[in-house]
């Protein structure tokens, strides 16, 4: 049988954070379904379509092609997101971990979660050279005119100048 996880998120904009989220997921299960959420409480920078598109890019050229086959990336338009966990036949929600807070916040909601729909989540400790990044903190330094350049894979860096 076919392993499937989700990774849900923002992704407003995607980083290198999210990308080794990603890519951890994608060694421990053989499908990785990428769930960009369309949150009706928050103002998006990036309008779904374009982080779809620009998640889309980045995983194409940071993966080699067989790994990247196997990660797809959906835009979420509300609902639970263990509604769209279960949509798509996976087991398991796959998140990173930087601090306490994220340990604080994510507790919570994976334990709803397990509650909701019998859906694990796997909390990925995240690597020291991202643990910092955030897309809140990118918007900010780019917004006010510093590079972002260590922090987010290069379609991104591209689509901001671009922008
Ligand atoms: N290193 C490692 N991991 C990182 C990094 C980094 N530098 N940056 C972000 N991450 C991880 C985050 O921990 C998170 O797991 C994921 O990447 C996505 O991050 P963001 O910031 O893009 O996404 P959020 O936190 O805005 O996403 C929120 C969700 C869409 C996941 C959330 O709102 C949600 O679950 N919504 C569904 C509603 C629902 O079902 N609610 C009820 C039950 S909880």
């Amino acid at each position: 049988t076919v392993t499937r996880c989700v990774c849900p998120g923002s992704f407003d904009p995607p980083t290198l954070g999210h990308l080794d989220v990603i890519t951890r997921a994608a060694a421990l299960f053989d499908e990785v379904v990428v769930a960009v959420h369309v949150n009706p409480s928050k103002t998006p920078r990036w309008a779904a379509a374009e982080r779809v598109d620009a998640l889309r890019e980045c995983l194409a050229e940071a993966l080699p092609p067989r790994d990247a086959a196997r990660v797809r990336v959906d835009a979420v338009e509300g609902g639970l997101l263990v509604d769209h966990v279960r949509s798509v036949g996976a087991t398991a929600v796959v998140k990173g971990l930087r601090s306490a807070t994220d340990v604080e916040h994510e507790q919570p909601m994976a334990l709803v979660n397990r509650d909701l729909a019998g859906v694990e989540t796997v909390l990925l400790v995240a690597d020291p050279r991202w643990g910092h990044v955030s897309s809140s903190l990118v918007r900010q330094v780019h917004g006010l005119g510093g590079s972002v350049a260590p922090y987010v894979p290069p379609a991104v860096l591209r689509r901001l100048a671009a922008r």
